[in-house]
């Protein structure tokens, strides 16, 4: 079969070709979520060994009138990468006459439907949805006088930033928030074992998901990656407390990226997801830097994850 043209313009085609030329290989986790991904994704979420999802929304479930105590009335919240608006839903339960609600996120089909299904359930509130990359800056309207803008960003996905990414967010966060507060999700620090388990599923979802990353390469690009030549490798790497998932090749093999040919030697690796935990110490200390103020942090029995509010002051700290 002759090989499809390389979509040399397209952006998933650009960043493959450059992780695998540049060394260490590496390629943005933004890559995974595809509607293949997303399903999997949501398939990770409800592992018994992935706690984060299920810590987080009984953190929520359980402080979720505290939180709105915080966030206050009247004020307009802004969620960063809403998906499905579902832990969200949460947090609309209990916030006294929310002034709008703004879901941001990338996929605009996906955004619609959530959108759709808020207005229909809470018939009073203004949902403003945005299609847009969060990790840029946002284009919103100033919020009326008097109003607090607050942000919600839950699912530790902040933890999927490099530090320096994850400062710019905060910083960009500070700015467009001042004056209200965010309302974030991070998965902490703990045990090295509980923290590989739930990134090596005994069902093997977490490696599908990973070489689904080479599955949709094949689907979109017309690459000819053989699945079966890399293995799924995760592991907690303590001094950068991060897990590090990769695709491991199993052989020397060569692949083609369009006019490219790619050696890839036996036991390389393509560094496909950083997952960075936190200390509480570590996210304070991050948060002051980008000019917040840490405020009350919520966290489960087993302090596995937390939900830590942070104000945002009116004038730049
Ligand atoms: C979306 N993000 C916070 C997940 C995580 O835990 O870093 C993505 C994920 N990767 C493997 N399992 C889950």
């Amino acid at each position: 079969m002759a090989a499809r043209p390389w979509p040399a313009d397209e952006p998933f085609a650009r960043d493959l070709l450059a992780a695998f030329t540049r060394r260490p290989r590496s390629i943005s986790p933004k890559w995974f979520y595809d509607a293949e991904g997303s399903r999997l994704f949501d398939r990770i979420c409800e592992l018994p060994e992935y706690y984060p999802t299920r810590t987080e929304r009984a953190i929520l479930q359980a402080h979720a009138r505290e939180m709105a105590d915080v966030i206050g009335p009247g004020a307009e919240l802004v969620e960063f990468g809403a998906g499905s608006c579902d832990k969200v839903r949460l947090i609309l339960d209990e916030l006294r006459e929310p002034r709008c609600f703004r879901p941001v996120d990338i996929s605009a089909a996906h955004l619609q439907a959530a959108a759709a299904g808020l207005r229909r359930d809470y018939p009073g509130l203004d949902v403003q949805p945005l299609a847009a990359d969060y990790t840029q800056r946002l284009l919103l309207p100033a919020p009326e006088p008097g109003v607090r803008r607050v942000g919600f960003f839950p699912g530790s996905t902040i933890g999927n930033f490099t530090p320096e990414e994850a400062l710019a967010f905060l910083r960009g966060a500070a700015e467009l928030l001042r004056g209200g507060g965010l309302l974030l999700g991070v998965d902490l620090v703990k045990d090295p074992q509980r923290l590989h388990a739930a990134y090596n599923d005994r069902q093997g979802v977490t490696a599908a998901f990973n070489l689904n990353l080479l599955a949709r390469a094949n689907r979109e690009l017309g690459t000819r990656f053989d699945l079966s030549a890399f293995d799924h490798y995760a592991f907690y790497e303590p001094r950068l407390q991060r897990i590090e998932m990769h695709l491991v090749s199993r052989c020397r093999q060569d692949v083609r990226l369009g006019g490219t040919a790619v050696e890839i030697e036996e036991g390389e690796t393509l560094h496909t997801e950083s997952s960075h935990k936190y200390t509480l110490d570590g996210l304070g200390a991050l948060a002051l830097q980008a000019g917040f103020r840490p405020g009350p942090a919520w966290l489960d029995e087993e302090r596995w994850f937390c939900v830590q509010w942070l104000a945002a002051p009116a004038a730049a700290l």
